[in-house]
């Protein structure tokens, strides 16, 4: 498959999209609304109870032809295809990615290397539900015979940004009298904080990590081992208070968790799409089975739509088609994610990994340079608190930032007239964007001429916006695959493996070399760059 990757310049559908580009940059989103009366209600589609308003795109008729042959000419129906039937399309570590398997109904099957994985994803559901049951109950006691009041996640990246991402969103609908702690740093402040003025009798930590070796992970695990045991002195102890979710079961067993007590998942998911694996395992006893089943569900609708709906209407291929866009056409940095839905204010932070791992390449799949700008940078907030904070550069700044604005009709906490202000904002802030203001409106409204052009507003600014009905764990799954296939979109696009991150290795490596130089009891020979030698003099006689 990687053989046989058109380079991007060479694709028709590219250069014509980089001639179509010089037309449309000149053009202001007023003039394109203008051309078409119908445009608000026609560039807009739907799909598992989500609805996207895409008109406030720097977009015409055309531009989405030429996107959408694009997409064709890369081949994306095909890779989605290899992705869904458990090719190993993640080559450069020979591996499937088969995320979609894990919310598979029990009556699919999907085969890699000759088996069907969808039975041991049911299996893993099944024991996990059964734990969750227990502890949610109380029926699973601590080794003093107490009921577990707290649950802490010890993990990182994958294997915290979407449990404490899902945790926070669905936390409406969790079980209130447990609480719910994450640790992911290997700052020791983190996990101090987590268990500040916890009871270990009354504490379960899950200790997520798919390879079981992670530094973090493992120094924060053995910390909190070391807390459980400070009180409750007895090895046996760790059994009732520790619980793993990993693909190692050595190393598992080595730690000293029962392997029984440990959650499976497989090395076809990578960890920034796992938390509706075994991973998820916190939101499961936060939410309950059903609920997370029904966030499965979710996930579920959006994979079918995706490979299944013609691609002018498929959400998830229109949003990744919108980031190739800006990101190549424009010179569009960023995307700005925009959830005006409190519990959401995780998303941003979970989306930038999965963005930014998954896309941050420079290399496409035969190794040979990419050619254009991959990956841009996601980041965002919460509204309405973003709108006091950096929207001023949205609105005004010299950057093109296109918006995904993310909103409900209903809030889960309807107070007075809050969620209708909420919900207004929305619409102003794109509508701002868009639209602007110009001199001559400021000028009829009076303004002295020498604070018009700093009251102006340009617009020709983009944006999408998403709506659904309310935040359900249904509608969280739809939302996080809805980003993950645009993910996949873009790094179809850019022919780049998004399902690697070799990037995050070369620190890894020296910092353990440091740590060595750090810890050593005589001054060690040091043999980088004087800054970073200098440096770690500097902190060895401080520290
Ligand atoms: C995600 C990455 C990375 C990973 C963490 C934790 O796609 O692979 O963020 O999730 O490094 O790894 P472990 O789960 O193996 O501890």
């Amino acid at each position: 498959m990687t053989d046989q990757i058109t380079p991007l310049a060479s694709r028709p559908a590219w250069k014509a999209l980089q001639q179509h580009a010089e037309t449309l940059r000149p053009q202001h989103l007023r003039e394109i609304f203008q051309a078409d009366p119908t445009r608000g209600e026609r560039f807009t589609a739907q799909a598992c109870g989500l609805f996207l308003d895409y008109s406030k795109n720097r977009i015409t008729d055309e531009t989405l032809r030429l996107l959408i042959e694009l997409a064709k000419e890369s081949g994306l129906r095909e890779r989605a295809e290899a992705m869904f039937t458990g090719e190993k399309i993640n080559t450069t570590e020979n591996r499937a990615v088969l995320h979609v398997a894990l919310r598979a109904p029990r009556s699919e099957s999907i085969l890699v290397d000759g088996e069907d994985v969808v039975p041991g994803v049911h299996q893993v559901l099944d024991k996990m539900a059964a734990f969750a049951e227990q502890v949610r109950s109380g029926a699973w006691l601590g080794y003093t015979g107490k009921p577990i009041r707290n649950v802490i996640n010890i993990g990182i990246g994958g294997s915290d940004l979407g449990p404490v991402m899902a945790y926070e969103a669905l936390r409406h609908y969790s079980q209130r009298d447990l609480n719910f702690r994450f640790v992911s740093n290997v700052d020791s402040t983190d996990f101090a904080e987590a268990v500040h003025e916890l009871n270990p009798e009354e504490t379960l930590f899950l200790v997520a990590s798919k390879t079981f070796t992670t530094l973090e992970t493992m120094t924060n695990a053995h910390s909190a081992r070391a807390w459980t045991l400070g009180q409750l002195k007895q090895t046996e102890a760790i059994a009732r208070h520790f619980v793993a979710i990993s693909t190692n079961a050595e190393a598992v067993s080595n730690f000293g968790i029962d392997t029984a007590n440990m959650f499976g998942f497989w090395d076809w998911v990578g960890g920034r799409y796992s938390m509706d694996s075994a991973i998820g395992l916190s939101t499961m006893i936060a939410i309950g089975p059903e609920n997370f089943r029904a966030m499965l569900d979710g996930f579920h609708a959006m994979d079918v739509h995706f490979r299944t709906a013609p691609l002018e209407q498929n959400l998830p291929v229109l949003l990744g088609l919108l980031a190739v866009w800006y990101n190549d056409f424009f010179n569009a940095q960023t995307v700005a994610i925009l959830p005006y839905e409190q519990y959401l204010k995780r998303f941003p932070a979970y989306l930038q990994q999965l963005t930014m791992e998954s896309n941050g390449k420079h290399v496409s799949l035969n190794g040979t340079p990419v050619t254009t700008d991959t990956g841009p940078i996601y980041w965002g907030e919460p509204g309405t608190n973003g709108q006091h904070s950096f929207y001023q550069l949205i609105h005004q700044g010299t950057r093109l930032i296109p918006c995904d604005f993310i909103g409900f009709y209903k809030s889960i906490n309807p107070l007075g007239r809050h969620h209708d202000m909420l919900m207004a904002n929305v619409f102003a802030q794109a509508e701002a964007l868009a639209f602007g203001k110009t001199a001559a409106e400021v000028r009829a409204e009076g303004v002295a001429e020498a604070l018009v052009p700093h009251k102006v507003f340009e617009g020709n600014r983009p944006s999408n916006t998403l709506l659904a009905e309310r935040l359900t764990p249904y509608t969280l799954g739809t939302l996080v695959a809805l980003y993950e296939h645009s993910v996949f979109t873009q790094g179809a696009i850019w022919s780049i493996d998004s399902f690697d991150q070799w990037g995050v290795e070369l620190g890894k490596v020296l910092a353990t070399r440091i740590l060595g130089e750090i810890e050593s009891a005589s001054e060690p020979p040091l043999a980088h760059d004087t800054s970073t030698s200098n440096l770690i003099r500097l902190y060895r006689s401080h520290k």
